[in-house]
C-alpha cells in the first residue's frame, strides 16, 4: 500500500458512518430505505421518499434490489453477463500508481495496464496484483423499479437546464443563466442519450481516490457481488458557490493524488455496500 493510500484509508477509517453524518447545510448525508420486491404497491411510496431525500441533497441507500441474474466474481459466472473473456481492457494498477506516487516526478496518468478481461478476473486471486476495471460499458443495465419515475424527472430537468443549448446565432451556449434566445437543445447529456451503464470490476483492496464524475444526473450504483466501502465528502465552502465555481474548486482538491488535500479540507462519511444495495 502506498503512503497516500494509507493516508486515505486512515482518513476513511476515522470518519463516521454516512448514515450518522450530516452535510454542512444540516441535512442528513445518507438515509437508508428498503425495497420489498414482493410488494409492488409500495414502490410509489419508496420513490417519493427518494425524490424528497435527493431534492434536499441527502443521498439514499436502497437495500433489497439486485440486477439479474445474480453472479459471483468468478471466471465461470462473469461470462453470463459479459460478452467475451478475451475482451482487451485497460485497468488501473495500484502497484503502478504506488510507484508513480513514490517517484520524484510522478506521472499519475501512467498507472494503467492492458490485459484481457478473463486474465483480470483470474488475477483477483493473486496477492501481487491489485487492479480496478472501469472501462466496461453496459448499454442495457437493469433499472431499479423505484428509479423509473425519477429518471423521467431527470430527463425533463436536463432538457431545461440550458447548459447545452444552442442560441439563435448557432453558437453553443454554456451558461447557468437563462439569458439567451434559445432555439432548442444542442445536445442532451451523454448519460441521458445513451442510458449509459458501466460494469465496475475491482480487485479486493483497490482504493479509488475521491473524484467528480459530472456526465450525468441520477447516477446509481448497485452491488452485484462482494462489498465496497463508499465515501462521501463534504466540502464546507460548497454552499457559497455557484455550480461552475464549485466544480472548479473540486477539481483543485481532487487532482492532488499525492498529498491528498481532501483529508484536511473536507469531512467524510462512509458506508459499507454489499450485494442487494443500490446507492
Ligand atoms: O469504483 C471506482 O473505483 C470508481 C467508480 C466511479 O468512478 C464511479 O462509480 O463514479
Amino acid at each position: 500500500m502506498s503512503t497516500p493510500d494509507l493516508k486515505a484509508v486512515r482518513f476513511m477509517a476515522s470518519s463516521p458512518s454516512a448514515l450518522q453524518a450530516s452535510w454542512t447545510w444540516s441535512m442528513p448525508m445518507l438515509i437508508e430505505l428498503i425495497y420489498d420486491p414482493t410488494d409492488s404497491s409500495r414502490i410509489l411510496e419508496l420513490s417519493s421518499k427518494l425524490d424528497h431525500a435527493l431534492s434536499q441533497g441527502t443521498a439514499v441507500l436502497v437495500r433489497g434490489w439486485q440486477p439479474q441474474p445474480v453472479v459471483d466474481f468468478d471466471i465461470d459466472q462473469i461470462p453470463i453477463i459479459r460478452p467475451t473473456m478475451e475482451q482487451p481492457v485497460v485497468v488501473q494498477d495500484a502497484y503502478k500508481r504506488a510507484a508513480q506516487q513514490a517517484s520524484p516526478q510522478p506521472d499519475l496518468s501512467n498507472v494503467h495496464s492492458h490485459i484481457g478481461l478473463g486474465e483480470f478476473i483470474l488475477k483477483a486471486q493473486d496477492a501481487e496484483c491489485c487492479m480496478n476495471l472501469l472501462d466496461l460499458p453496459n448499454s442495457h443495465p437493469d433499472v431499479p423499479p423505484f428509479l423509473r419515475r425519477l429518471f423521467d424527472n431527470i430527463n425533463a430537468l436536463s432538457a431545461t437546464m440550458l447548459d447545452t443549448h444552442v442560441s439563435r446565432d448557432g453558437k453553443a451556449k454554456k451558461s447557468d443563466a437563462a439569458d439567451g434566445d434559445f432555439i432548442g437543445i444542442q445536445t442532451i447529456l451523454f448519460d441521458t442519450w445513451r442510458c449509459t451503464g458501466w460494469d465496475l470490476l475491482t480487485h479486493g483492496g483497490f482504493l479509488t481516490y475521491p473524484h467528480h464524475d459530472a456526465s450525468g444526473m441520477c447516477t446509481y450504483v448497485s452491488v452485484r457481488s462482494g462489498t465496497k466501502i463508499w465515501g462521501y465528502l463534504d466540502t464546507p465552502e460548497s454552499g457559497k458557490m455557484n455550480r461552475t465555481a464549485l466544480f472548479d474548486s473540486w477539481d483543485q482538491v481532487f487532482r492532488d493524488n499525492i498529498n491528498l488535500s481532501f483529508t484536511t479540507c473536507a469531512k467524510a462519511g462512509t458506508v459499507l455496500l454489499q450485494r442487494g444495495d443500490t446507492l
